[in-house]
């Protein structure tokens, strides 16, 4: 059971959830609904109809949950925050949802967890719903409103912000694909979903530096390693579209102030005119950033194919032994690279792995036990990745497990199973898997011998 992992001193192990996904008690403490609980009421949307509305009741069970992360012995959790529970109506601050993260921080405080805090996991507030979403500019000034509320309250006790998880899904995934809430299908909305989130992103970075904190402020994206599925120039241009509108579109803003130029004809030749970017947009989104989020899940293969919406690249199914229940083919190795190809192309800021996991099938057996060895050899696997990376010299902090435990996973509901721990959700009992074991090993023994 044991590993021979090794990571420097300093190096964080955590754990990983998101509000919509855990919290449940949609309609207390004041909150109101986000565009997801209204995605989930119309049918067809998500899994057998599954919601949020209870989830893994961790709204009543955080004093538990924090103290199950501290068995765990990692230092740090990353959670996020529900916007409607902070701001529930147009101009309505609401002390009773800001409350209940902040007992959620004292918690971790007196465990001595440090807390990494995503800003925007994907609840927008209906009311903001109602107002177009990320298609209306003025969005991204609420959000930096809602920014420098979070900082105002909570900004002493938690020193590392997350602006958005994983921008690509709350617009491409949500509003061109039409999977996650809104559930749209509009190639333009997408890419103007995309801006306004990036700009967004600026106006937190911008309220985080004028509130003189002194800690970390970064954003998540969730990146992917594309490889064309053979040597033949249709195929590694297919591999450079989709390596375009998956991991440029979104490092190209950030770290160099533009969107990428292949992109931009290919899009505009497919939308129109992107004239939702404005003067000095770019210049607001790329102010320096303290660290970026990595997520990383699998690789794709690709190939071209002229019949396919997405801009003639097609998607080549990996062989079903190596997958996980999502269909997503294990790949460690594509982690590795992929960090390297952030730091030597675009930053030397420090690098997260903000999330990283596998959904499995996970079955309680007789004995009360989950063996989901299946899930210990793909964390160890990306963590040799990892480990692999900073012996090579790359800055990388920390690694954040996804997830803490089993919860609400979008479009399929409760029918995947991505935790460490496992949620009997009938009873809301909580249950260590074997990974959760073993990841409790590795990160006792980091922090007890601290190599
Ligand atoms: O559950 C999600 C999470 O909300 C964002 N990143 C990917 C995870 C697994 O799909």
């Amino acid at each position: 059971m044991s590993s021979s992992l090794r990571f420097p001193k300093n190096f964080i192990f955590g754990v990983a959830t998101s509000a919509y996904q855990i919290e449940g008690a949609t309609s207390e403490g004041g909150r109101t609904d986000s565009i997801w609980d209204t995605f989930c009421r119309v049918p067809g949307k998500t899994h057998s109809g599954h919601t949020g509305d209870i989830a893994c009741d961790h709204y009543h069970r955080y004093a538990e949950d924090v103290q199950t992360i501290a068995d765990l012995g990692v230092s740090s959790y990353r959670f996020s925050i529900a916007w409607p529970r902070i701001f529930p109506e147009k101009g309505k601050f609401n002390a009773e949802g800001m409350d209940f993260y902040k007992r959620l921080v004292d918690e971790l405080e007196k465990r001595q967890l440090k807390p990494a805090v995503t800003m925007y996991h994907w609840d927008l507030p209906e009311w903001l719903g109602q107002m177009g979403g990320w298609l209306n500019r003025d969005v991204s000034k609420y959000f930096g409103e809602y920014a420098e509320t979070l900082l105002h309250h909570l900004g002493v006790q938690v020193d590392t912000w997350i602006t958005h998880n994983e921008p690509w899904c709350a617009s491409f995934l949500s509003y061109g694909i039409g999977e996650h809430a809104p559930g749209h299908t509009d190639w333009r909305e997408a890419l103007t979903a995309a801006h306004h989130l990036l700009l967004s992103h600026g106006e937190a970075l911008q309220a985080y530096r004028a509130s003189g904190l002194g800690g970390n402020i970064g954003i998540t994206l969730n990146l992917g390693a594309v490889y064309p599925a053979s040597s033949s120039p249709e195929d590694v241009a297919a591999a450079r579209t989709a390596d375009g509108f998956t991991n440029r579109w979104f490092l190209d803003p950030l770290f160099r102030a533009q969107y990428p130029e292949d992109m931009l004809e290919k899009f505009e030749a497919r939308v129109g005119r992107v004239d939702f970017i404005r003067d000095g947009d770019l210049q607001h989104i790329s102010a320096p950033m303290d660290f970026l989020g990595v997520n990383y899940y699998t690789r794709s293969v690709v190939k071209a194919d002229v019949t396919s919406e997405f801009l003639g690249v097609g998607y080549v199914p990996s062989s079903p032994d190596s997958q996980t229940d999502m269909g997503w083919e294990v790949h460690p190795e594509s982690l590795y690279r992929l960090l390297k190809r952030v730091a030597s192309e675009y930053t030397d800021i420090p690098l997260y792995v903000t999330e990283n996991g596998a959904a499995y099938a996970d079955v309680l057996e007789d004995d009360g036990q989950i063996h989901d060895t299946a899930r210990i050899a793909y964390v160890e696997g990306h963590l040799a990745a990892a480990e692999r990376f900073i012996e090579d010299g790359g800055d990388l902090r920390g690694y954040y497990l996804w997830s803490l435990m089993d919860n609400f996973e979008w479009a399929y509901g409760y029918s995947k199973r991505f935790g460490i721990v496992y949620v009997d959700y009938d009873t809301q009992k909580r249950v260590l898997k074997d990974s959760a074991k073993w990841y409790r090993e590795l990160a006792t023994k980091h922090r007890t011998q601290l190599v």
